[in-house]
């Protein structure tokens, strides 16, 4: 069974999520499938690309697949983390992507989704952003990008709760740009790409990469960068950590006690 499934309609390339079974959780395996389709549809020269899950799931993704995270000690979320890796291809492909996104998005999962241009969600969509329940120190370039989607305060309650934020919100606060049900959203997305193709892709790209530079453009002194990744060191050299990836694998609540 592919993780990934690809399909090009017209000038569009979709990518489906399609590990059910385990919550279309980010592993490097399926990343791979999509790094992959990304590869092969720039090369086909597609004007926009849509990214989704099987039709009607409860979990769009669970987010960084757990079980691959490393035990304490080491960076879970370096520069050449599978997860990292594949923010920086939605980032950087050439042309729109497009988040059609149906249910629970957690962790990581919602940090792809935001990587994505334009989201569209249907009613019961929910974003946690969850590296506080896992006791996993955030990296910077996650934070970037998810301080970029949403107001300081939003993005803190949701870093520091764990809690699900629900469509309605998330659309309240510019997070996502439609709501649409469940039946309308497929073609909603579709014509939206048929717009986007219908519009000079090199200016489109180009907007796109400018965008993203500007975006990106944060002064961060040579101290700034070691303070906070010392300070990161200090979590995931941490018991907490451990105990959060053990209580995972061991399928129970975490006892953290900042130690
Ligand atoms: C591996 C999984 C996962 C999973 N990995 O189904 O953002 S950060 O910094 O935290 C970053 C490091 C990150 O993204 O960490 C992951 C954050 N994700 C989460 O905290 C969500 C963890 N998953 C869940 O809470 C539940 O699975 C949800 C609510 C997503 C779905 O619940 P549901 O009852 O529908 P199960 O929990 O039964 O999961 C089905 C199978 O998928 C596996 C899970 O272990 C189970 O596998 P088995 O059938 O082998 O037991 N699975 C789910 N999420 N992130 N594996």
């Amino acid at each position: 069974m592919s993780l990934v499934l690809t399909e090009i309609k017209g000038s569009t390339g979709v990518i489906t999520l399609n590990h059910v079974e385990k919550r279309n959780a980010l592993s490097e395996a399926l990343i791979e499938g999509i790094t992959d389709a990304l590869s092969e549809f720039q090369s086909q020269n597609v004007r926009a690309v849509i990214l989704r899950a099987q039709p009607g799931v409860k979990v769009w993704s669970a987010g960084h697949d757990v079980s691959e995270l490393p035990n304490r000690g080491r960076d879970p979320l370096g520069w050449d983390d599978p997860l990292r890796i594949l923010i920086r291809a939605i980032q950087e492909f050439p042309a729109p992507v497009i988040a059609l996104i149906e249910g629970g998005v957690w962790g990581g999962g919602c940090e792809v989704a935001m990587a994505c241009d334009i989201l569209v969600a249907t009613p019961d969509t929910t974003f946690a952003i969850t590296p506080a329940k896992l006791g996993v120190p955030y990296n910077l370039g996650g934070l970037v990008t998810v301080v970029n989607m949403v107001p300081l305060p939003v993005i803190k309650e949701m870093l520091f709760t764990a809690q699900p934020v629900p469509a309605q919100q998330a659309l309240n606060l510019g997070m996502i740009n439609y709501i649409k049900p469940v039946e309308e959203i497929e073609e909603f997305v579709l014509n939206m790409t048929k717009q986007i193709a219908a519009n000079s892709p090199l200016s489109i790209s180009v907007m796109k990469e400018s965008l993203r530079l500007l975006v990106g453009a944060h002064a961060i002194t040579p101290e700034l960068f070691e303070r906070t990744q010392g300070l990161r060191r200090v979590v995931y050299d941490s018991n907490d950590y451990q105990e959060g990836i053990n209580a995972f694998r061991e399928k129970r609540k975490p006892q953290f006690t900042g130690t």
